[in-house]
């Protein structure tokens, strides 16, 4: 089966609109290149999925090219000469023939970059999301979708009802086949929208029904739907789903396990932060389903005197913290003497500076890379490259307004400091 599905299934990454709800991690670099968990990026999780369930050939669609995701890439998902695999980034582009503009949505995406992907000999596109966190075998619902001689497959999971407010909501008959389909509904029309889920859902309140943004196309139904028969849609959720369940065979594909949508701040917060539970909901160290990366041959990390509690260390990262409490560290993180560390997620570092640097820093009294002594850090996403002097007091919480400042924006209670940033000694939010 391994071998044949990349022949058949191409798949085409979403890697994300206007990037605004992720801002400011999205200020300087596109969504796919966002970091998480201490060592990845957002790009890894639907590649390594692909990757694991079989499929090869990949295109990711972003809003800009940045020279940070096509090195990431490049460097990270390299195939033989003797496969027929690759990652492709395909970006917004202007073309003196077509004025193309920005991608205006999620089917507007595709469709501009069908002219890349069209030319691949394949029979089955598959479309992800770029931000959701998940172990999905896609061998599997790609059987099913065939065993059903299906035109369009969606991957679904039962919501509750606050949730579903949140996506796209539909209805299947005995054969799972969509028999209607709403983005998106306001609360009013909920009640009509319940199905049956199984008792075990029912008993957790996840009556609805939600597409997870994960299809399976046929080849001519893609092309079809975006080229001829909604040639102006702009959107899968919004449009292309709702039309298509009254003229072709569209069926849900449903999954139980752990799937979570990391589309805004709050949620990327939480879904990082929850990897330093005993047992994470998404197992990093199962290697039958990893999630892969760009291998940095960096060295190991060194602690001195550190109290860790459900901390996740990164290579390379050198720690003389007091204590680091349900937090994750970042690769190359430098943390100083005495500083205290709470919920928060440390990118780190993409680079170290020399010890003469640093001495210069000291000697000039400016804050050197990473987080220097006596600092208390709670609630908070610290961006990559930032220069925290010592004695910062960074405290998040509902206490705080969102807000947005040259050095840090608030949302939700939590902090996040920009890229690049400098706090001097002191400094405190
Ligand atoms: P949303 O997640 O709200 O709902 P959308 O904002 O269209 O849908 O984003 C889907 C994915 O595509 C995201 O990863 C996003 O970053 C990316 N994306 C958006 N615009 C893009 C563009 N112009 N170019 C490239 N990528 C872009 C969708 C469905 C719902 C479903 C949820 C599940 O519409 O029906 O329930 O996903 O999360
Ligand atoms: P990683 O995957 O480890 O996060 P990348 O290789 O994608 O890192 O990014 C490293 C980035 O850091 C590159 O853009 C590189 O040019 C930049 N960089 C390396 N050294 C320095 C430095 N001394 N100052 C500023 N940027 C640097």
């Amino acid at each position: 089966m391994e071998a044949r599905l990349t022949d058949v299934v191409i798949s085409v990454i979403l890697g994300g609109g206007a990037g605004s709800r992720l801002y400011p991690l999205t200020a300087s670099r596109s969504k796919p290149a966002v970091p998480i968990a201490g060592k990845y990026r957002l790009v890894d999780i639907p590649i390594s999925n692909c990757m694991n369930s079989g499929i090869h050939r990949i295109f990711v669609l972003t809003q800009f090219n940045s020279a940070s995701l096509n090195r990431h890439i490049k460097n990270t998902y390299q195939f033989g000469s003797f496969s027929k695999g690759f990652v492709d980034i395909v970006a917004a582009e202007q073309t003196p023939d077509i004025n193309t503009g920005w991608f205006q949505g999620t089917a507007d995406a595709v469709r501009q970059a069908a002219r890349h992907f069209n030319n691949q000999d394949y029979e089955y596109v598959l479309i992800l999301s770029g931000d959701q966190l998940y172990q999905i075998d896609f061998a599997k619902m790609i059987k099913a979708h065939i065993e059903a001689k299906a035109e369009i497959s969606i991957a679904t999971i039962p919501v509750n009802a606050k949730e579903a407010q949140g996506f796209g909501i539909m209805k299947t008959n005995e054969e799972n086949i969509i028999t209607s389909f709403i983005e998106k509904p306001n609360a009013e029309l909920l009640p009509e929208w319940t199905s049956d889920t199984g008792e075990e859902m029912h008993k957790k309140g996840r009556d609805y029904i939600a597409s997870m943004g994960i299809y399976i196309f046929n080849r001519d139904v893609l092309i079809n739907s975006l080229k001829h028969e909604y040639p102006d849609a702009t959107d899968f959720g919004k449009e292309i789903i709702p039309h298509s369940i009254e003229r072709h065979k569209v069926i849900s594909f449903q999954y139980e396990g752990y799937w979570e949508d990391i589309g805004n701040i709050s949620s990327f917060f939480e879904a990082n932060l929850d990897l330093t539970k005993d047992i994470p909901s998404i197992d990093l160290y199962d290697t039958k389903q990893a999630i892969f990366t760009r291998p940095r041959m960096l060295p190991t990390a060194k602690i001195n005197g550190s109290l860790l509690k459900s901390a996740v260390i990164a290579e390379g990262s050198i720690i003389m913290a007091n204590l680091i409490e349900r937090s994750i560290i970042g690769v190359r993180s430098r943390i100083g003497f005495n500083t205290k560390i709470f919920n928060t997620y440390v990118m780190g570092n993409d680079y170290y500076e020399t010890l003469e640097r640093i001495e210069r820093h000291k000697q000039e009294g400016t804050p050197a890379l990473g987080i220097g002594d006596n600092c208390y850090i709670d609630n908070a996403i610290i961006d990559k490259n930032v220069y925290i002097g010592n004695n910062v007091i960074i405290r998040g919480g509902a206490h705080l307004e969102d807000q947005d400042t040259d050095k840090y924006t608030v949302k939700d209670g939590i902090i996040v400091v920009k890229k690049f940033s400098v706090l001097e000694n002191g400094f405190r939010v």
